[in-house]
């Protein structure tokens, strides 16, 4: 496909933040975009993230240069182009954002030149093509704390996983959306709040009585609810968030790694539905991970800041054996090719793989194609109330 043109707009993720969208046009001057999320809880070592002035800048003085009439025969061999060019470890100079945005709007055209699905183009390029079976699990955070929310919770997030098992997605859905009013309607009466705080992801953002009492309320509900053979619950941790030198300000008090661990273990023996538990330790805290990956063999212990869709980390810390799991998040590592290789890679080192949405959302629903072509086990997407509804949506269309 040539690139006839590049344009940028500024626009706004879920949380009102600035953000870009990025719009190619092939050479009958169809238009392809591609709008692209942030996230407010980063691992150090994300791709770069420019601001929409200095991306406009680098679409206005080295893309539309370098890009505009080259003919690219695939997505992998315009991701290579991007990456020489910019020509740094986390993409400084291109910033992993705009580049994304290319990478994305591109492959849209390619999908539309061949008259295929997006999530069929990236299966064919990525995946040689392998029918995709598997229905993901739905990972959806009803319960916000930490970076994402104003509340008294040190962890960031409480999901519900929804297995649909046989039945459709929209079924399952329709049953997530039900238990998240409840929820919300339970909340309300037991704190007697005139309204409910909401936090960036769309889950309830309310004070608690401590880290762990939301664990408790959701699995009484689902219990007593009869949802125990479709919902299971999933934490975010994101404890680089509340460490600080060698210390974790959790709960009010200042503990060691080994306490933390002590307290998460605590939590999976106490709640039968706790299935898998992200970032319990700092990125930078190796053994932290290691000790308890190691006593949670049946578990899901999961890398993001500790990953950061990074192909040779999700490597490395598969075979260290830090974590049985991985979020990948297209925004962290900058392109396309990228993230379809941190996929492969966590699927090659038989870890479990869960492609995730940003706390700052856009409508933008690539994640869901993702997911669908590389078969993965689970997507991770938010509270199914508004802008994250597009991603619910995009679900049923692409498995029904
Ligand atoms: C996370 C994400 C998404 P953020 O930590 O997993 O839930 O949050 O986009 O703020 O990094
Ligand atoms: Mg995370």
């Amino acid at each position: 496909m040539i690139l006839e043109d590049i344009k940028i707009h500024e626009i706004f993720d879920s949380r009102g933040e600035s953000t870009l969208e990025v719009e190619v046009l092939d050479e009958k001057l169809n238009s392809f975009s591609a709008e692209i999320p942030s996230g407010k809880s980063r691992g150090k070592k994300e791709a770069t993230v420019l601001s929409f002035p200095e991306a406009k800048k680098v679409v206005d003085l080295v893309l539309k240069k370098e890009l505009i009439h080259k003919n690219f025969s695939s997505i992998k061999d315009l991701d290579n182009f991007l990456i020489r060019l910019d020509g740094t470890l986390n993409k400084q100079n291109l910033g992993g954002n705009l580049m994304l945005g290319v990478s994305i709007a591109f492959a849209r055209g390619l999908a539309h030149k061949e008259n295929k699905e997006l999530w069929q183009i990236l299966k064919e390029e990525f995946w040689g093509g392998l029918i995709s079976e598997k229905r993901p699990l739905i990972f959806s955070n009803l319960i916000n704390g930490g970076a994402h929310a104003g509340n008294n919770l040190d962890i960031q997030e409480y999901m519900v996983v929804v297995d649909s098992k046989d039945q459709d997605y929209a079924a399952s859905i329709k049953i997530l959306i039900d238990f998240y009013k409840e929820l919300g309607k339970f909340l309300q009466s037991k704190y007697k709040l005139d309204k409910l705080i909401i936090g960036d992801e769309g889950g309830y953002a309310i004070n608690f009585e401590n880290n762990f009492e939301p664990v408790k309320i959701l699995e009484s509900m689902i219990v007593s609810g009869g949802f125990k053979d479709i919902f299971s619950l999933a934490l975010d941790v994101a404890a680089s968030n509340f460490y600080k030198d060698d210390k974790y300000n959790f709960g009010g008090n200042q503990i060691s790694s080994q306490k933390l661990n002590q307290i998460l273990l605590d939590y999976l023996v106490n709640s039968s539905l706790l299935m898998s538990i992200e970032d319990p330790f700092d990125e930078e805290d190796m053994s932290g991970f290691k000790n308890f990956n190691a006593k949670c063999p049946d578990k899901w212990i999961v890398g993001d800041d500790l990953t950061v869709t990074n192909p040779e980390f999700i490597e490395k810390f598969a075979k260290e054996k830090l974590i049985s799991a991985v979020i990948i998040k297209p925004n962290q590592i900058g392109t396309v090719s990228e993230t379809c290789s941190a996929i492969r890679v966590a699927q090659e080192n038989g870890l479990k793989t869960i492609v995730s949405h940003r706390s700052g959302e856009t409508e933008d629903v690539f994640i869901i194609h993702l997911a669908k072509a590389g078969n993965v086990d689970a997507v991770k997407i938010g509270a199914p109330v508004r802008e994250r509804i597009v991603k619910f949506d995009e679900l049923i269309k692409l498995y029904s």
